[in-house]
């Protein structure tokens, strides 16, 4: 396996569907095995890849069911960590994130130190991601564990500036962030303005609960979009083609 052969991926779907769609299974949410039906219904619907990941950790077999999910997946699997402890060798790979748009060293280098070596020896592939948080509405859930303020949702340039100096460093993506369950997801002008000012490919997600609020972004400059609270709340084939289809604008999947 190539060193970034799950970026290639996620990078070619987009260039062939108009944008990526990816699902994000938070074990927390999920009651018994439904996070099995999630990950076999949005791969019937066409999903690109499942982001596995969650900010608390309540449920302490997190490895097992990445495992478990990987074991029915045909798309990959990347782990989307709340923290160093969700790193297992049962992922493809690992949206290995630092969150820039705050100022606190543990979420900008600490968890990547510990959580580097534990990458290397599970022998996934690594996919350097900068996180900004984007102001949403109420307090969420990563904003209250992390300890950051999150970028005013009206200030473009700060959000310019960010991913700026996150493909300048090096980064392969920019992870414009709401949060799960957001009142308000990115603003789509937010994402024009990223999109039009650098060249990172740009991922989005939280509070995206409709099919045309995933198209307004990808319309915009968003190359992948992150569903997550929405289907876990109200599983249903239809919804997640909808989904689906909104996202893969360059083409449309029989319903
Ligand atoms: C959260 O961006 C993801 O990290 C998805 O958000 O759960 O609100 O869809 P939702």
């Amino acid at each position: 396996m190539q060193n970034d052969s799950i970026f290639q991926y996620l990078i070619d779907k987009k260039e062939k569907r108009g944008g990526g769609f990816l699902v994000l299974i938070d074990p927390d949410k999920s009651s018994g095995n439904n996070y099995l039906e999630l990950a076999e219904s949005a791969m019937e619907c066409g999903v690109d890849a499942l982001l596995v990941g969650t900010s608390f950790m309540l449920n302490t077999n997190f490895s097992d069911i990445v495992r478990e999910i990987k074991e029915k997946s045909d798309v990959p699997v990347i782990i989307f960590p709340g923290s160093f402890a969700q790193i297992t060798p049962h992922a493809d790979a690992i949206l290995f994130s630092s969150l820039i748009s705050g100022r606190n060293p543990a979420y900008l280098i600490d968890e990547q130190v510990k959580g580097a070596p534990i990458v290397k020896r599970c022998n996934i592939e690594p996919i350097p991601t900068a996180y900004m948080l984007i102001e949403s509405g109420p307090q969420t859930s990563v904003q209250f564990i992390s300890g950051t303020n999150p970028i005013p949702r009206d200030k473009y340039d700060i959000a310019c500036a960010h991913a700026l100096a996150a493909e300048y460093m090096g980064m392969k993506l920019a992870y414009l962030e709401a949060g799960s369950g957001a009142k308000y997801p990115v603003p789509v002008e937010m994402i024009q303005a990223v999109a039009s000012y650098t060249n990172i490919p740009i991922i989005t997600g939280g509070g995206l609960t409709s099919p045309e609020a995933c198209t307004e972004r990808i319309d915009a400059g968003a190359s992948f979009i992150v569903v997550g609270n929405i289907l876990e709340k109200e599983l249903s084939l239809e919804k997640l083609y909808e989904f689906s289809q909104a996202v893969h604008t360059k083409e449309s999947i029989p319903a």
